[in-house]
């Protein structure tokens, strides 16, 4: 941890709060990880998608006659195969008042409605032999007028997307009070204004979405290996609203699966097509996307257009916020799509401040692109970056400095629990000491003095940008989230299972795709049961292993997931301490465990290992009455609240007003996730997040034209954060700890993808304030820069 001020506890914990080293990392660094298209099946068949080349088109006949005719061609399937076998639409899990819902057929039926959506199916011997047929299938498609943008979804004379959502609109929604807002926005000395757009982003995980499915008729049972990121949401969708057949009968296993930033997290068409033609031809089928099919066909995040206005007193009270914005959700509405644009962000809009009111509207729309669901922070992101934007703006407008107006601002420690105007309750909170760690580190006083320097000599425009970000994750309590439309629970579930030989095996329903669970959960384990990390395996991704699990995402695992798991060790050693008790002729409450060895209180000779205790409880020869043989527990954790980890992230730019580029050049991120379970894990963590804010400030765009043709589809046009990109990042830790739940961590998973794309937006135009700009749309790429700086120098 070069850089890091991290210090380990200095209380006798073993494990948790150490920097130990990735357990699950040899396998991935030698490749050995068993990924979803590393499993193959004696007898297995190929599906290659024809995807449409049109945003928007009505599908004619199809003639399949040229593709069935090639060897080695199984089928050929369209939406008129699944139609007749009465294979359902792709379900949404959350519902909004008056959402419209549009079918959402796996394999298009009557329109396609993006560039990539799947017209027919070809189901081959190989994988080459699939793809070549594909080019043969004959399609009358007659293309209709497309829309690509949410704000032009909207206008008068749009393309209509769907029948079912007239004038485009999926929903409109709204949170916060609008009379109080008024009346606040009436009392305030000034408003400042602000429009802007969070543009779209493609997920890009490293290893493509895959799937294999497999029919046993025996049983009439399938198995399904698949990316997921929650495989009982994908077994519960796929089994209850798409296939209609009872869960107990569809296994979904995720083996390895190498990252998915929230884009695993959603029931896919190609899973779906899949299980039908494995059961159809009773063989076993494949699909595995290539970069290409990825960037038409994962589920892409943000893109929202809004308008903001702020409430200030002259001395920077903030007295109140008004956000509208266009959410667009691309062609149908996905697993979460509703909750992304709306709880997800308008709850989120009170950041760290105390506003005394809030009032946003947002209209959810449809257009003909690649639907948009959750990606890394979902909401938050979008909130965290048009609130801390017009946090700075409006600190340039009043002439305070950047962080002096968010020090003003900040609710106190002593105001918790503190009830936002938009529904959340934080828990806990100690906004200032993050903002004094940060500014410490990254030198502000020095760094301002230089930024003066540069700007009067000409030399040189820095930039220095700030997020004091909150967010709410660990997705969260189940009662909360079903009042708020959710059509899923939020607790989790552990199961630990004590062998014979005093080996541990935990299951999990949270899932591992990168966060390197295999090694914090077992350092919970260890640390609990006083046993070494080596005998402990934690056991993710297969719904016919684990009990119900509600999955990885919203950043849940360690405070939803490590919670349950603490929850079923507590209770595992209750009951090994009555065994031991039992052993050692001693009454429960006398018996303490000691380096590992359960012992009478005061005597330190005789003691029984945990070895002694884990047999005896499977033997059971020698056990107290009435007590079960065995030693396995199982909880299912249900949080009292979300928790509210923070921070302050600080980035340092500098703008070569010649070309227009920006380089990064000193990141700092104070963040309060709580204890930390494994410092190097949370700050990995940190670290991939930043990088990604990082990419969509500066590199990432996804560029639609007015047709819908997708104009950054590979990664030639779409440019992806390189280790060149970045700077070593300057870690920093506060530690508040969450009240409610018995570990006090809050998720770290999303929190630099949360702050940093602000951060460096606010540092880029905190730059460009020495040319006059006081707002400019992401992503800063040289030419808009550079366009920028020219027109503002012809303006002046
Ligand atoms: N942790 C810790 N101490 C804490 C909090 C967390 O040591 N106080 C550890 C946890 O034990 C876990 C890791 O940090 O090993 C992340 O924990 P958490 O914040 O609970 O997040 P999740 O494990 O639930 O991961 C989800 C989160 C999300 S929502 C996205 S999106 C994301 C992310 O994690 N996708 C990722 N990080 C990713 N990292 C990789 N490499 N790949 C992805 O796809």
């Amino acid at each position: 941890l070069p850089d890091s001020n991290y210090k380990e506890p200095t209380s006798p914990q073993k494990f948790m709060g150490k920097a130990i080293k990735r357990v699950e990392d040899p396998r991935f660094l030698t490749g050995t990880g068993h990924y979803t298209d590393d499993i193959n099946l004696h007898g297995q068949l190929h599906a290659a998608m024809l995807r449409s080349p049109y945003a928007h088109a009505k599908i004619g006949a199809i003639d399949a006659s040229a593709a069935l005719a090639v060897k080695g061609v199984r089928a050929v399937l369209t939406g008129q195969d699944l139609a007749d076998a009465g294979v359902g639409s792709i379900p949404t899990g959350w519902l909004l008042p008056d959402l419209k819902v549009p079918p959402h057929p796996a394999i298009a039926h009557g329109e396609v409605n993006y560039v990539g959506d799947i017209v027919a199916v070809v189901i081959a011997d190989t994988r080459a032999i699939a793809e070549d047929a594909v080019a043969l299938i004959d399609v009358d498609l007659q293309p209709l007028p497309a829309v690509s943008l949410g704000s032009q979804a909207l206008a008068d004379g749009a393309v209509e997307v769907h029948p079912e959502a007239p004038g485009n609109v999926a929903f409109q929604w709204q949170i916060g009070d609008k009379d109080a807002t008024d009346a606040h926005f009436a009392q305030a000395d000034r408003v400042v204004t602000l429009k802007l757009r969070n543009h779209r982003l493609v997920p890009n995980a490293i290893e493509p979405r895959a799937s294999l499915a497999q029919y046993q008729a025996a049983g009439d049972e399938y198995t399904l290996w698949t990316t997921s990121q929650n495989p009982h949401i994908h077994r519960l969708l796929l089994a209850a609203f798409v296939l209609g057949i009872p869960e107990n009968k569809l296994r979904v296993i995720s083996p390895d699966v190498g990252g998915g930033f929230g884009s695993k997290i959603f029931q896919y068409p190609e899973e779906v097509i899949v299980l039908f033609a494995a059961k159809r031809l009773k063989r076993p089928v494949k699909w595995s996307a290539r970069r290409s099919e990825a960037f038409v066909t994962d589920m892409q995040g943000r893109d929202h257009e809004s308008e903001a206005e702020l409430a200030l007193m002259n001395d920077g009270r903030m007295m109140g916020l008004r956000v509208k914005t266009i959410a667009n959700l691309g062609a149908y509405l996905t697993t979460f799509a509703p909750a992304v644009p709306t709880y997800l962000y308008g709850t989120l809009l009170n950041g760290v401040y105390k506003f005394p009111a809030i009032h946003a509207e947002v209209t959810g729309v449809f257009t003909n692109t690649v639907p948009v669901d959750a990606y890394r922070g979902a909401g938050r992101p979008e909130a965290t970056y048009l609130l801390e934007r017009i946090v700075s703006k409006a600190a340039a407008e009043l002439g305070l400095d950047a962080s002096e107006i968010r020090r003003r601002n900040f609710i106190q420690p002593d105001e918790f629990p503190y009830q936002t105007p938009v529904a959340l309750v934080y828990d806990s909170g100690n906004y200032e000491p993050a903002l004094d760690k940060a500014l410490g580190m990254v030198n502000y006083t020095q760094l301002r003095q230089e930024q003066a320097e540069g700007r009067r000599t000409g030399q040189k425009y820095i930039g220095i940008g700030f997020s004091t970000y909150l967010e709410a994750c660990g997705l969260a309590p189940s009662a909360l989230v079903g009042q708020l439309g959710a059509q899923a629970g939020q607790w989790e579930s552990a199961v630990v299972r004590v062998m014979p030989t005093g080996k541990v095996e935990v299951l999990t329903g949270s899932h591992s795709h990168g966060q390197g669970h295999e090694t914090t959960f077992a350092q919970i384990v260890a640390e609990e049961l006083q046993i070494p990390m080596e005998d402990v395996s934690i056991i993710h991704g297969d719904t016919g292993k684990m009990p119900f699990g509600w999955g990885t995402y919203g950043s849940r695992s360690a405070a939803v997931g490590g919670s349950a798991l603490k929850m079923a060790l507590g209770k595992v050693k209750a009951k090994a301490t009555k065994i031991a008790a039992h052993l050692l002729e001693a009454a429960p409450e006398d018996v303490e465990q000691v380096d590992g060895s359960f012992r009478v209180k005061g005597v330190p000779e005789g003691g029984k290992s945990f070895f002694d205790v884990a047999l005896m409880a499977h033997l059971a020869h020698n056990f107290p009455e009435g007590m079960e043989p065995g030693l396995e527990e199982q909880y299912m954790y249900d949080p009292k609240n979300f928790v509210y980890p923070f921070g302050t992230h600080i980035a340092v730019v500098e703008v070569d007003a010649d070309t227009g580029k920006v380089k990064l050049r000193q990141y700092v991120a104070v963040d309060d996730c709580g204890p930390i379970i494994n410092p190097m894990i949370a700050e990995g963590q940190v670290h991939g997040g930043i990088a990604q804010g990082y990419g969509q400030a500066v590199l990432e765009e996804t560029v639609y034209d007015e047709d819908g043709n997708l104009l950054s589809g590979t990664f030639m046009e779409y440019a992806m954060p390189r280790a060149e990109d970045m700077v070593q990042i300057q870690v920093g830790h506060t530690v508040t700890p969450s009240p409610h739940n018995p570990l006090g961590v809050k998720g770290i998973g999303e929190a630099g993808t949360i702050s940093s794309t602000a951060a460096v937006a606010n540092a880029v135009v905190d730059a460009l304030e020495a040319f006059g700009i006081h707002h400019l749309d992401m992503p800063y790429t040289p030419e808009k820069v550079w366009r920028a700086i020219q027109d503002a120098r012809k303006s002046q």
